[in-house]
């Protein structure tokens, strides 16, 4: 590895040795227990209320589930209030059952219940033959689950109860985290260690972290998993692989967590023998089919396939000159006896085909509307390029009206700083979710459309590309567990606000100190906005290093296809940067729906935060928000971005004493990697683009420190997370 020369460096070694000299043993939370702390409250305002409201409390039902319920209720209120006790149902105050036993408590109950699905649930308080009842009610035990899971978020965030009336019904059906995980435990774009699945000493050793996990995902709502790499290895498709996933599926269970796999499309001839995986060859057809029947007798309830076909080397259906569509209905029709679905990607792109990459999987998908069967959901990703850290919406939203397209996000931090960026995700999804598609006319938004209520689907989802791995606080950082519970959280209410969700997550992993709650909510709220200033601002894109996607590489150009080289994305010249998406150049925009389309075709009407995405502008255009030049602009928010993590540092060290030491010591060690990062990236950007530019550093702003060649000389050989 070529020498790390700059400063930053040096300072991280020098403060990690202040640490460890000035601290003998720091105790605390270590972030195990996630967002379920349920430590005891101290508001001794509410607590005279939480004590009359739930502390004899009676769960009914004698189903698996129920009694995880109870297990729940038990370590939570014994955690928060001590005197909380268990008794039977005639005097609780606290009641968790179903509607059968909630109907005796109220008809209100009952009719609610009507409307709230398989998965919803109703909390309530109320007055019940003189005494003061909270019931939380529910179809099925999993919902009933899942309104307990929100009480204790209620009351973990110390809200009122006092005549709280709650329904709520999550809006889309298929709720996953996708793992990237092989089965040699390497976790493909991780950062929090090896993969948590164990696979070796599975099926006969459980891990306690399987069971938390599952827990973690049922309290924000997650229904599903798929526990391997949609780079498939066939070999999870082995008898003795499927006796470890029916491990864990059944561990899973009471939980509402269904396992799904990825598969390899070529299974047929690389696990099977057959001469080819061709999917209108009957033997093939027949080999799924048999495969479908064997998982399922071992996992009634198994969720699914999970399919990257025709995409970064993947076999798939193209192979045999078959479209996506004959593929995916195969294995729909194998899977749909037992009541499995297909999760078909559309991240697709081939250097062969001469379009430009952004708009191929809408070239590819769009046509195919109403070809897929109505067990297959198209899982797309959020932007038309690959998860950078700001994209556009992809044009497939909307765009097809019987095929169910899924949402996929990026729960990892692939392209935003892996597991040491203090980085946020909810303000992403939300914008995301919240962007407009105008698909059927003004408010046809992304959100909408994923839960199928723009065009009625028969299916819904949205998946996320999970960051949890085998560290012991999970996510490698603390504040990144927040993007694993904003993902649940919103995949449930795609209306959700990313400040109302920092605020509750917040509460329940720090603390419910008023400062804390505030300062932590408005860092969180900042740092995607920080993040995207000091690596691509303005609508930049795909300019990190090679390989690893370790820290900034505009300048690579010299890998084997061209849409997989950073200056393919920004087209940097003497004269501008950008890439013309517009109608003049390769007209990207054309797979929008008026008036998106015309908006984003023209640079004056296209929001600043995509402005390069879809144009090539000179240096010297005038940016209408701050009537700075392009170049002074690009320089003012690469600053910009480091100023706002230097904000984020200094804030943080504020809530020392605040919050629990070893919370709090990670995400400050994390934090002086993170400000050395951005410096790095706003450093190595802006001299680069400089060379193309040739104009000064705005007056008022420091020069970059460092020369573009030292930049360009560094190599991460073994950065973390490499894919194959
Ligand atoms: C890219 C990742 C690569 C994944 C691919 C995918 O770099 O590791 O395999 O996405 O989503 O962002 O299939």
């Amino acid at each position: 590895m070529k020498k790390l020369f700059f400063v930053g460096w040096f300072c991280i070694t020098m403060l990690f040795s202040a640490f460890a000299s000035a601290s003998s043993i720091v105790t605390g939370e270590d972030g195990y227990r996630l967002w379920l702390k349920y430590d005891q409250i101290q508001n001794k305002g509410i607590l005279p209320e939480y004590n009359k409201l739930l502390a004899q409390w009676h769960v009914a039902g004698n189903s698996k589930t129920s009694q995880l319920i109870r297990d729940e209720l038990d370590y939570a209120l014994t955690g928060m209030l001590p005197s909380a006790s268990q008794t039977d149902m005639s005097t609780a105050n606290l009641i968790v059952a179903t509607a059968k036993v909630a109907q005796q408590f109220s008809a209100d109950v009952a009719q609610q219940l009507k409307s709230v699905g398989d998965e919803g649930y109703v909390i309530q308080q109320f007055a019940y033959q003189n005494r003061p009842v909270v019931l939380v009610a529910a179809n099925t035990d999993i919902g009933a689950l899942y309104g307990t899971f929100n009480l204790l978020r209620l009351v973990q965030t110390e809200r009122n109860l006092i005549h709280v009336k709650i329904a709520s019904a999550p809006k889309t059906k298929v709720r996953v985290l996708n793992h990237w995980d092989n089965p040699d435990r390497h976790v493909e774009r991780g950062y929090a260690g090896e993969s948590i699945w164990d696979w070796h000493k599975l099926p006969e050793y459980k891990y306690q972290k399987y069971v938390d996990y599952a827990r973690a995902n049922a309290s924000v709502g997650i229904n599903g998993t798929v526990l391997n790499n949609v780079n498939a290895d066939p070999i999870m498709l082995t008898p003795a692989y499927l006796e470890k996933v029916k491990a864990l599926a059944d561990l899973f269970r009471p939980y509402g967590l269904k396992v799904y796999l990825s598969i390899k499309f070529n299974s047929p001839s690389s696990l099977g023998g057959l001469k080819n995986s061709d999917p209108l060859n009957p033997d093939v057809r027949k080999w799924w089919e048999n495969k479908a029947a064997e998982i399922y007798q071992l996992i009634p309830d198994f969720g699914g396939f999970l399919v990257k076909a025709n995409s970064e080397g993947q076999p798939g259906p193209g192979d045999y000159g078959r479209s996506h569509a004959q593929g995916a209905n195969m294995l729909a029709d194998a899977l749909k006896p037992h009541g499995g679905i297909v999760m078909w990607r559309a991240f697709v792109y081939a250097n062969e085909k001469n379009e430009e990459r952004s708009k191929q999987a809408y070239s590819e998908f769009k046509p195919l509307d109403g070809k897929f069967r109505d067990n297959v959901m198209v899982q797309v990703k959020n932007g038309p390029i690959d998860f950078q850290p700001r994209e556009p919406i992809s044009p497939l939203f909307g765009a097809t009206k019987q095929t169910p397209m899924m949402m996929e996000f990026q729960i990892t931090m692939e392209y935003l700083g892996f597991s040491t960026h203090f980085v946020y995700l909810g303000p992403m999804y939300e914008e995301v979710l919240k962007t407009d598609t105008f698909a059927k006319g003004p408010g046809s938004t992304v959100g909408k459309v994923v839960a199928g209520q723009v065009h009625k689907y028969p299916l819904t989802g949205m998946a996320g590309v999970s960051n949890i791995g085998s560290d012991r606080n999970w996510t490698g950082h603390i504040i990144l567990q927040s993007n694993w519970y904003v993902f649940g959280r919103m995949a449930w209410d795609y209306q959700l606000t990313a400040a109302e969700v920092a605020e509750e997550w917040t509460r329940m992993t720090l603390s419910n100190d008023t400062k804390v709650v505030e300062k932590v909510t408005d860092m969180m709220m900042l740092s995607h906005e920080a993040t995207v200033n000091y690596m691509t601002p303005l609508g930049l894109h795909h300019i990190m290093g090679t390989g690893h996607h370790y820290g900034p590489g505009p300048w690579v150009d010299n890998l084997g296809r061209a849409d997989w080289n950073p200056v393919y994305y920004h087209r940097a010249t003497n004269k501008g940067i950008g890439f013309n998406r517009s109608p003049s150049g390769v007209n990207a925009v054309e797979q929008y729906f008026s008036p998106l389309k015309e908006q984003l075709s023209d640079p004056k009407t296209t929001p600043e935060k995509y402005l390069l995405w879809f144009h090539h502008l000179p240096w010297d255009y005038t940016l209408p928000s701050t009537g700075r030049a392009l170049w002074d602009e690009i320089v003012h928010r690469y600053y910009l971005g480091v100023e706002q993590v230097e904000q984020i540092n200094t804030e943080w060290n504020k809530l020392q004493g605040l919050i629990d030491p070893l919370q709090f010591k990670q995400v400050q060690m994390a934090n002086v990697i993170h400000l050395n990062e951005a410096i790095w990236w706003r450093n190595a950007c802006v001299l680069y683009f400089q060379s193309f530019s040739q104009r000064p550093i705005p007056a008022g702003l420091e020069k970059p420190q460092g020369t573009l060649q030292q930049y360009k000389a560094l190599e991460f050989p073994f950065a973390p997370g490499q894919g194959e």
